[in-house]
Parts: structure tokens; C-alpha cells; sequence
């Protein structure tokens, strides 16, 4: 069975949020936080040499890296349920918004935050390359959502999972403000009983 270690207020719930809509079966090993510094505690590094979340563990196999362990997941819940069949025109769109979410987006969208919380907005070169990506990336969310319900088409996959954490995040910083596509989608995902459930975990 695979044993997710979940970081409170983390991408965990990533994976968390897929198990639940698969229906797999998982235990949870719930790491907080530090309070003074926020970061991981200890306890991750003892699992994984990274000390981040998520890290699973099935057996022999322990992953790092979120996006990987959506796709071992699907991989083991031996169906294309939640991503498009490999031949299907979606395929590659899936894919390029699995990737997105942590390839281009988190570093803007997280680098926005850290410089918030420091109250550092307007530092430059910084500020400039993270307002530029921020401006693009989420005129360009917003244009797809305005096209159809899903990032990767019609259906729902694991890529919306891999969207909706890093949307989060961009939400609670003000960054949706006027994205009416892109927070009605949000709210969407939100109201999944999969995510809701993977959410109570904190
Ligand atoms: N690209 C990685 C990012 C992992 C990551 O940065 N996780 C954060 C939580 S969202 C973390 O563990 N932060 C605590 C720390 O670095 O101490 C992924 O998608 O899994």
C-alpha cells in the first residue's frame, strides 16, 4: 500500500486529492510544520535526502516530485481514468499542463509570495521577471478556462490536480483578482468531494 507523507498546507494534497478520486488505498503520515521557520521538519529528511512534500513510499519505491507520483499512481491504478489514452489528441496537452503547474508556474507564483511575506515586492531584476511571468502565465490560464471546462480538454485529469494547488496558492496572494474564468474553475475543483476530503487533512 503506498504511504503518502503529507506536509500540512503542502503540494501533498496533490496526491492526497488523486488517491481520494481513484479510490485507492493509502496511509497518511502527517509532518507539520516548524512554526518558526515553516519549513519541513526533520522528520521528511529521514525519508527522503530532499525533506520535502510529498514523498510516497510503495514498498521499495520511494518518489519525490509530485507531478512523478501522479503519474506512478495512475500508472499503478492500472487504467486511463484521469488522464487522456496516449493516443488521444489530449495526450500531449495533459502532459504540457502536468508539467506547467510546477515547471513554469510555481517559481513566479511562490517567488511572489516569499517576496511578499519579506516585504520585498519591487526589488529589482526579481520583481520585473516575476511580474512579466505572472502577467503572461495567468492571461494564458485564463484564456484556456475561457475555452473549455478542463486544462486538458473535457475531462477532468490529473493535471487539473497539478493546476488547482499552485491556483491556490496564486488565489491567497491576490493573483486571480479580475481571472473570472480561473476562479470559477477554482471553485470547481475546490467543491470536489475528493478534494475536500484529501483538504481535511490540512
Ligand atoms: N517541485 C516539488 C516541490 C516540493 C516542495 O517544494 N515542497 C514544499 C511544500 S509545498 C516543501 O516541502 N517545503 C518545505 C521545505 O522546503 O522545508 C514538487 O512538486 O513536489
Amino acid at each position: 500500500m503506498i504511504t503518502v507523507h503529507h506536509l500540512n498546507k503542502s503540494r501533498s494534497k496533490r496526491v492526497l486529492w488523486l488517491l481520494e478520486e481513484l479510490d485507492m488505498p493509502y496511509e497518511v503520515v502527517v509532518h507539520d510544520r516548524d512554526a518558526t521557520t515553516n519549513l519541513a521538519p526533520d522528520s521528511l529528511r529521514a525519508i527522503h535526502p530532499l525533506g520535502k512534500s510529498p514523498i510516497i513510499v510503495d514498498g521499495d519505491t520511494t518518489l519525490c516530485e509530485s507531478g512523478v507520483i501522479m503519474e506512478y499512481i495512475l500508472d499503478q491504478a492500472g487504467q486511463n481514468a484521469l488522464r487522456p489514452d496516449k493516443d488521444s489528441p489530449d495526450y500531449y496537452r495533459y502532459l504540457e499542463w502536468l508539467h506547467f503547474a510546477e515547471g513554469s508556474l510555481a517559481l513566479p507564483v511562490i517567488a511572489r509570495m516569499i517576496m511578499n511575506m519579506e516585504q520585498r515586492a519591487g526589488d529589482q531584476p526579481l520583481d520585473g521577471y516575476i511580474a512579466k511571468e505572472i502577467a503572461v502565465d495567468f492571461a494564458y490560464i485564463e484564456d484556456i478556462l475561457s475555452r473549455q471546462d478542463y486544462f486538458a480538454g473535457k475531462n477532468f485529469t490529473a493535471a487539473d490536480i497539478m493546476m488547482t494547488i499552485m491556483l491556490e496558492v496564486a488565489a491567497s496572494i491576490g493573483l486571480l483578482e479580475g481571472r473570472a474564468k480561473t476562479l470559477a474553475y477554482l471553485g470547481r475543483m475546490q467543491a470536489r468531494a475528493a478534494y475536500q476530503k484529501a483538504a481535511s487533512f490540512g
